[in-house]
């Protein structure tokens, strides 16, 4: 740890262990809390009701959490106390000499229009509102601040009848009233126990969209949205979504709503997607407000997972949470895996599939081979904040997908059930989680156990062997270091395969010590470091089909030429496969290219590359979605991921390259494609007009690269025919990767189209910041000062900034090192305001060491800067520092 950097109250931040964990010396039964609201002078009375733990040491004090409080009074059973009765110790207020059981009651101010942290209770576009995961609800009172505190809270709001009409909170509506000075009051009560990272309130001035949904046991449950009025016709898709995932939990969970109201309220200002506040789910606005002219495709696939998800956490998180914050990934990769299968069951489930391996392989590996790799359950931290990872929840749910896998569907119910009944109202571990996998299937998954404490992606070399009708597999697994985990333990790995003949069929397997073959695919389950795997009566060398559906998150080594990647592409069973196989096939033709960048020979594109994709753009029997996908090529990011020094120019110029290339030769495919898909007609949010309007875009976008003037014309008659904000965008964000004439007036027009709506003014941000033209960053660095633009939000500073360092690594990563100064300077002005969003920023420095000499130095200098930053918060300290330290 870097020995200069303090954080805000002038400390060296400390980390926080998972072997320190000990039970909380006092309970909460009950909260009783008080709101007067006042943008700047909040008043808040909190009555606990507490009680000593008899699982807890005994003797402890009462240690309640508080930060950025002011304290007013505390009473002890109704009697008001004096300091000598308690005292302020660093950020808690502590109790000694507690009675086995008391009321506390503590009032104290805040000012949440003064709070751009966006943690606690702040203020957003005039109203107010909470965020209270992870650490938040210490921002609001003194309380015991972990989740494994679960109380009964009732909430009374007061506020200003006309500025805030409406006051929200968790559970159920029990009384409201007017007082004679303007104000008015209501009292909301939730009978379910919960950690108070899940409570919530909202005062505003909304509309409420109202909908109904019958439980499978006949309860009539009320659905609310609430939304700003100007917003009041995007809230269709979200209700339609959520009685989606309400009726999804039923069928394949049996799990039913448990309130007569269930409320979605959209907020401008968020540092997240969505929280889901127990009764009271709080989106941001970007993820749950949709209508065909302002939101794309992939906007209403996202609202309706994120909807899912937030629901999901209903069950795995709220009735079941955490014990702690090291066993986030209990509710997080739980719900995740809820929410992907639920988008696959209702809408295309290998375009599911590939969507989230995408996701997995670009960010998490690539987390995993970085500083701030750690476990799926961490077990240290400085700031929590800085957990709500793609490990923890993408590879989080990938864990759990593997135990699916093992136990097999009808196991994975058995085990959620008893999970479920087992520890509803409880908060619990991982180790609970898999427990309860372990009973409902009477199996062991002690090994399999590693993937939630040993951090890195694991590789499997694989060798392969065919003589006399037997075909041997070799698996040979290990998993690179990772900051405090020098070696590792063999992982259980289920690895999902076929072997596939001439002509892509797949072959009946019969392992040696089997009498007869049983299927032609196996889930090999990997546990040594080293195993041989013997299938006999193979009649010729098969094709092996490995890791189908990506089974496993592991990298599979196993050299294949390019006539063999071009036979799975075309043919391979599994549409999961043959998409992997068509990336693998592009990434080792890039590699190739990126090898001899540097040399004399011209690049070259082989005519076995160009036929695979061109077949595949011919395919009329293959779904459009997965055409689509097939034909993206690895990402920039995901590319630099497989070179041992990142060459980012080369990278960059070999995939322009390979673009260019498929597109000259391959264009009258992708024009007649592109004719064909074109439609008239309405926007629909269904899985086949999707396709068709994915598969249009990505033709459009290559037929660009050829430079035609027929392409130019189809983009800007595009651009004006479009009635849906999936085709307008989709051909403006093309157009803007061209210095073309039509660029800035197209640019303009969208502009002044959607200037009042904010969401697309992000778009519109995001867009400019993704071109790939050289003077992207004096654009970035001009539109800092549009009026359109403020640091204070979280939606703008990832549209403009983010996309910039994170999504346009070609120009974030320049040569003179612009890029790198522009994002130091951003984070040092953004800390202050906002920490947990500038700490996400600055972690697209945090693997520097990957990349050459020069930028290395470049960016170490601009990490060291903002580390020595006096006053820096613990989130950012924390990646910085690990930056450089790992
Ligand atoms: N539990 C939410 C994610 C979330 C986490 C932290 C937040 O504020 C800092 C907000 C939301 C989810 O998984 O959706
Ligand atoms: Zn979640």
């Amino acid at each position: 740890m870097g020995d200069t950097a303090k954080d805000q109250a002038g400390r060296t931040p400390r980390a926080i262990y998972l072997e320190d964990y000990t039970p909380p010396p006092f309970l909460v039964d009950t909260v009783e809390l008080h709101f007067e609201l006042e943008p700047d002078d909040t008043r808040v009375r909190a009555r606990l009701q507490v009680r000593r733990n008899p699982a807890a040491r005994p003797a402890q004090p009462l240690r309640l959490d508080g930060q950025d409080l002011e304290l007013l009074s505390v009473k002890l059973d109704g009697a008001d106390i004096d300091g000598s009765r308690y005292r302020l110790e660093g950020q808690q207020l502590v109790m000694d000499d507690l009675p086995d059981a008391a009321s506390v009651e503590i009032e104290t101010r805040i000012q949440p229009a003064q709070n751009t942290a966006l943690e606690g209770l702040y203020v957003s576009s005039g109203m107010f509102c909470t965020q209270c995961e992870a650490e938040g609800f210490r921002r609001i009172t003194f309380f015991p601040d972990r989740p494994d505190v679960m109380a009964r809270y009732t909430t009374t709001l007061v506020a200003d009848r006309k500025a805030y009409p409406v006051l929200l909170s968790n559970g159920n509506l029990v009384e409201q009233g007017e007082l004679d000075d303007g104000r008015h009051w209501a009292r909301w009560q939730d009978p379910f126990p919960k950690p108070s990272y899940l409570f919530a309130l909202v005062a505003g001035n909304l509309v409420c969209i109202e909908d109904s949904f019958t439980t499978r046991s006949g309860r009539e449950v009320a659905l609310r949205m609430y939304v700003e009025d100007v917003n009041r016709d995007k809230c269709g898709h979200a209700l339609a979504s959520l009685k989606q995932a309400m009726r999804w939990d039923e069928e394949r969970y049996g799990r039913e709503y448990d309130l007569d109201v269930f409320m979605i309220v959209a907020v401008n200002d968020f540092n997240m997607g969505a929280m889901e506040n127990k009764g009271l789910n709080i989106f941001n606005s970007a993820c749950v407000l949709a209508s065909p002219d302002t939101a794309t495709d992939s906007d209403f696939y996202n609202i309706q997972g994120i909807i899912g998800h937030e629901y999901f956490h209903n069950w795995s998180g709220n009735r079941v949470t955490c014990r702690d914050w090291f066993q986030l990934s209990l509710k997080e990769g739980f719900t995740v895996f809820r929410d992907q299968e639920f988008s696959a069951d209702l809408n295309s489930r290998p375009v599911k599939r590939i969507a989230d391996v995408n996701v997995l392989r670009t960010h998490q590996f690539a987390q995993d081979a970085g500083p701030m790799a750690h476990p799926v359950r961490p077990d240290s931290y400085i700031e929590i904040s800085n957990f709500y990872t793609v490990t923890v929840y993408n590879k989080g749910a990938e864990v759990v997908r593997m135990i699916r896998t093992l136990v097999g569907q009808q196991g994975f119910r058995k085990g959620t059930d008893l999970y479920f009944e087992r520890h509803d109202g409880q908060a619990v571990t991982t180790d609970d989680f898999v427990a309860a996998m372990e009973d409902a299937n009477g199996i062991d998954l002690s090994q399999f156990k590693r993937w939630y404490s040993q951090a890195g992606t694991p590789v499997i070399d694989v060798h392969e062997d065919f003589a006399d009708g037997i075909y041997s597999l070799t698996l040979k697994q290990h998993c690179p270091p990772t900051p405090g985990q020098p070696e590792k333990q063999p992982f259980h790995i289920p690895i999902d395969m076929a072997l596939l003949d001439r002509s892509g069929r797949p072959l009946p397997l019969r392992l040696e010590d089997e009498t007869e073959a049983a299927g032609t695919h196996r889930v090999l389950e990997l546990k040594e470091s080293e195993q041989t795997f013997r299938f006999q009566d193979i009649p010729e060398r098969p094709v092996v089909s490995l890791n189908r559906g990506f089974s496993a998150p592991v990298k599979i080594n196993l050299q294949r030429d390019d006539t063999e990647l071009a036979f799975l592409l075309a043919h391979d069973p599994d549409p999961f496969n043959r998409w992997d196989a068509g990336q693998n096939l592009a990434m080792s033709v890039l590699l190739r290219l990126v090898e001899n960048y540097r040399g004399e020979r011209p690049l070259t594109l082989d005519d076995t590359v160009v036929d695979a994709f061109g077949a595949l753009l011919a395919d009329e029997d293959l779904d459009m979605a997965l055409i689509a996908q097939a034909l993206t090529l690895p990402s920039e990011s995901y590319l630099a991921d497989q070179c041992e020094v990142v060459d980012v120019d080369a990278i960059h110029a070999v995939r322009e390259f390979m673009r260019r290339t498929l597109a000259q030769r391959l264009y009258d495919r992708f024009l007649q494609r592109y004719r064909e898909t074109r439609s008239d007609a309405p926007y629909r949010f269904d899985a086949r007009s999707m396709a068709q309007r994915s598969l249009k875009n990505l033709c459009l976008a290559y037929l660009m690269e050829t430079g035609s003037e027929e392409a130019r014309a189809l983009c800007l008659d595009q651009l004006e025919q479009a009635h849906n904000m999936t085709d307008s965008l989709a051909a403006l964000t093309v157009l803007a990767q061209y210095d073309l004439p039509q660029r800035e007036p197209q640019l303009e027009l969208f502009y002044h189209r959607w200037q009042h709506d904010p969401l697309v003014v992000d778009k519109w941000f995001a867009i400019q910041a993704g071109s790939r033209l050289p003077d992207t960053l004096q654009r970035v660095k001009g539109l800092l000062n549009h009026p359109a633009f403020t640091l204070t939000n979280p939606n703008k500073v990832r549209a403009l900034i983010g996309r910039f360092c994170q999504g346009n690594t070609v120009r974030f990563h320049a040569a003179d090192g612009a890029g790198y100064r522009f994002l130091a300077d951003q984070v040092i002005l953004l800390d202050p305001l906002n920490p947990q969003i500038a700490a996400r920023l600055i972690s697209a420095m945090s693997r520097w060491r990957r990349h050459d000499a020069h930028r290395r130095q470049l960016m170490k200098a601009e990490l060291e800067r903002v580390l020595a930053v006096p006053g820096l918060s613990k989130d950012v300290f924390e990646i910085v520092s690990k930056s450089l330290e790992g």
